[in-house]
């Protein structure tokens, strides 16, 4: 076959020569298409608390929408404990940076003002935004109460382990900052599960409350037996007054801030059954075609599977999985078999609901889920998820800028080329050769509503070496060029 071309290098993706590739706009014809969707999670766990984030993405929107970002997955914007709260300690959902409460009015990223120009700023650059929704708990109470409560084994959460007392519990919210504005709700011990403090006796435990109706919400992962318990208060998705404020808040919020989608957190934790009726209700009310990716994390394929089934295919998953994959590949020097790193992972198995990436805030250095991906396989995992067909790739903020705090250099130059490579030539029929244990590639044929649009690309995590693939015949004859030198 005509068109192919050797390569020895770790990653290459080679596209067909275009004379307008530096001013890809400049032909109206190559605008008439939608491009290929690429997410960007805009922020990582370790930024400064200065509250600029929100005017760095006003600021940046036109340039990443010019790069071929589509959307913008934000950090959550509301108030948390404290200033320096990264998002997921939630302390008030209606508080996007307006009031004096946990001793700030802004957030770490900036002011509710801020964040509904950035919002703007995002939109108007053509991309859309995704809010990042935190339901599973709720943490810095205004007050304790005293409530009835069991200890149980935290590795068998439906085992108790003592019998029933009375603990101080961190429960009460009445948010003396806001009042009543957007929303009256108080939030007291019985729309909540359970905790893991006891004040009175300063006691670290699991503790399950007691009360009318009172059970670990189900079905929920079943890790430690019952995994509804995470963190903080846990929000008790039984109890009809947490739905119907939970729904509130939702429409409120897309109203107030137009927002295009959610990225939702730690479903895992959260009764199965509550985000389709959630996502369902917001979006009738609305009237917005909401997207939503939910945070499962687990690398166990079947458990993804089981989630998409029980909220009825009505959100897409992050694929984490294939991250675990590019993890294990990074860390294998060179001895992984390239051939599995498609196994087990949504990107193969359900790629209309996969959300990809290669790493997140939770699993950057320091963090909960710490899985980093080797610095040197990075360009490899991007170039799979970002010139691919299957799956809506997501690319990390760390990745791209770095991480100070770590000293990890960003890889913007090396990511460039790939967005540019997803923006204009990852289209049409693919063929996979992903049949060698080093050295394994595809090729997109192209589509004519993209001129000149089609590629090649190989990866590689032993010394390189070249490779046989078929490209489409309708580009014989025309010279490729590597997009990643
Ligand atoms: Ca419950
Ligand atoms: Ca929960
Ligand atoms: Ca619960």
């Amino acid at each position: 076959m005509n068109n192919v071309k050797k390569v020895w290098l770790y990653y290459s993706i080679i596209a067909t020569l275009v004379i307008s590739f530096f001013t890809p706009f400049s032909t109206a014809q190559a605008n008439t298409a939608p491009i290929n969707g690429t997410m960007m999670q805009y922020f990582e766990w370790d930024l400064p608390n200065d509250g600029t984030l929100w005017t760095k993405v006003k600021n940046e929107a036109e340039n990443l929408s010019s790069l071929g970002i589509t959307a913008l997955w934000l950090p959550p914007a509301y108030k948390g404990t404290s200033q320096s709260d990264v998002g997921y300690g939630v302390y008030d959902l209606y508080d996007l940076g307006e009031f004096d409460q946990k001793g700030t009015i802004r957030t770490k990223y900036g002011t509710k003002t801020q964040y509904i120009q950035a919002i703007q700023a995002a939109k108007a650059a053509g991309m859309q935004v995704y809010a990042d929704v935190v339901f599973n708990h709720k943490a810095g109470a205004d007050g304790t109460e005293f409530v009835d409560a069991v200890e149980v084994n935290p590795s068998d959460r439906n085992q108790e382990t003592s019998g029933t007392y009375q603990i101080q519990a961190w429960t009460k919210f009445d948010f003396p900052g806001r009042g009543n504005t957007y929303s009256s709700f108080k939030w007291r011990w019985y729309h909540f599960d359970g905790t893991d403090w006891d004040e009175s006796r300063k006691l670290n435990r699991i503790y399950k409350f007691r009360g009318t109706g009172k059970a670990w919400d189900w079905e929920v992962d079943t890790e430690n037996g019952n995994y509804d318990y995470l963190m903080f208060a846990d929000l008790d998705m039984d109890h009809p007054e947490v739905v119907t404020e939970l729904k509130n808040w939702g429409t409120w919020y897309v109203n107030t801030t137009n927002i295009d989608g959610f990225r939702l957190d730690a479903v895992k934790h959260i009764k199965y059954s509550f985000f389709p009726d959630w996502l369902t209700y917001v979006r009738n009310q609305t009237g917005k075609n909401l997207f939503a990716v939910g945070e499962f994390w687990s690398y166990d394929v079947n458990k993804l599977h089981n989630y998409i089934t029980k909220t009825n295919g009505s959100m897409s998953l992050f694929d984490a999985p294939l991250h675990n994959n590019f993890y294990t590949a990074s860390k294998s020097s060179g001895y992984f078999d390239m051939r599995y790193l498609l196994n087990n992972t949504l990107m193969k198995d359900q790629p209309s609901l996969a959300v990809t990436l290669v790493d997140n805030h939770d699993t950057q250095p320091g963090q909960s889920l710490q899985s980093w991906v080797e610095p040197w396989f990075k360009p490899l995992a991007y170039a799979f998820i970002l010139t691919r067909q299957e799956g809506y790739p997501c690319v990390f903020y760390g990745d791209y800028y770095g991480i100070p705090k770590y000293n990890i250099p960003g890889l913007k130059s090396k990511i460039d080329p790939l967005l540019i490579a997803r923006r204009d030539y990852a289209y049409g029929t693919q063929r996979d050769y992903i049949d060698h244990q080093d050295i394994i590639g595809w090729t997109r044929e192209g589509i004519d509503t993209k001129p000149n649009s089609g590629l090649a690309a190989l990866i590689t995590d032993g010394p390189g070496g070249s490779k046989w693939m078929y490209v489409g015949k309708k580009h014989a004859g025309k010279v490729f060029y590597d997009l990643t030198i």
